[in-house]
């Protein structure tokens, strides 16, 4: 398959924990109006309406996508827009309609037209109990236990089949969580290692809903970003895989991740009350094997605990100075 360009990007889920900052960059390396952001319902942040042009869409009401990729000439498309591992356990209808018939969607749309490229992002809730949880292979058992997760399995082998049956360039990666200083994370089991932060700097205390011996792989905002976007660039004569890369960077307990957040702030408390979420946490890998993705496409991550920590400390701890958070 030949490498088309990408000139004009379309961004679902915009608004949201990835899709607001990889709006950003992405506006910053292909220009602000060459990067359209959508979104739901939410309304959108100033910096992203007064950096490049917004609309609100459905992924999972087709008519509303086509519209804007007609009208925006779009040829390639992020779509980051998707319902979480909790939210998606409470309502596992509305999960699996954004999750798989929002991607069909835009992957149909993207058949018609022909269109360069297109990201589909998976997680590492497509593994479950039965997969290996250290060190966690490329290839392995994917029998997930969520709704979220069956959604990830099946968006994996669908953008795989559109690959090679209908030659589209459709690529993914199987994201840890993701800890963010900008925008909030909603409905996920990885979530507290963000509102960890948050309530650190806030409150100096936080009741942590998993186990302080829990561990789950997880990245910071700048790497998860970078590996999309590189992801989305690399040559695709180098790629083997497309739909399903394992990406990781750091794996810690949140008794850990406290640890570390009491090295900045010492009067930090952190208590542990495991609700629902600690079973979908049980079910997924503690640490991943990324080599595919490193030797595919060169994945190398930047950051580590105690880097992600300071930033982001450093990032919220101004923004609450600023009256902003
Ligand atoms: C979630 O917790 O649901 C997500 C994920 C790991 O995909 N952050």
């Amino acid at each position: 398959m030949s490498q088309k360009q990408m000139k004009k990007i379309l961004v679902t889920g915009a608004v949201g924990q990835i899709g607001s900052e990889l709006t950003m960059e992405l506006r910053k390396r292909y220009g602000n109006d060459n990067v359209l952001a959508t979104g739901r319902k939410t309304k959108p942040s100033e910096t992203l309406l007064n950096s490049g042009p917004f609309e609100f869409i459905d992924i999972t009401n087709r008519e509303t996508i086509e519209k804007v990729v007609d009208d925006y000439d779009i040829d390639t498309i992020y779509n980051m827009a998707a319902i979480l591992s909790a939210v998606g356990e409470e309502r596992p209808k509305v999960c699996w309609n954004v999750n798989i018939n929002g991607m069909y969607n835009i992957l149909e749309i993207v058949h018609e037209r022909e269109m360069a490229r297109v990201f589909v992002p998976s997680s590492i809730a497509a593994f479950g109990p039965e997969t290996p949880r250290e060190n966690t292979p490329q290839e392995t058992v994917l029998k997930p236990k969520t709704m979220y997760g069956v959604t990830k399995v099946a968006g994996e082998l669908l953008g795989d089949y559109y690959f090679k049956r209908f030659n589209l360039d459709i690529r993914g990666v199987r994201y840890p969580g993701i800890i963010s200083s900008e925008t909030l994370p909603g409905g996920g089991t990885t979530d507290y290692a963000v509102e960890i932060f948050y309530e650190a700097i806030k409150h100096k205390r936080y009741t942590c809903f998993v186990k302080e011996d829990t561990v789950l792989p997880m990245m910071y905002m700048p790497d998860c970003i970078k590996g999309t976007i590189d992801l989305m660039e690399a040559d695709i004569k180098k790629l083997k895989h497309h739909s399903d890369f394992n990406l990781a960077s750091m794996s810690f307990s949140a008794g850990e991740l406290a640890a570390e957040i009491k090295k900045h702030i010492p009067e930090f408390k952190c208590s542990y009350k495991p609700d629902f979420r600690q079973a979908i946490a049980d079910s997924w890998p503690k640490s991943i094997d990324d080599s595919a993705a490193r030797k595919e496409w060169g994945w190398k991550p930047t950051y580590d605990l105690p880097t992600a920590t300071k930033d982001m400390l450093e990032k919220l701890g101004k923004r609450y100075e600023e009256g902003n958070l």
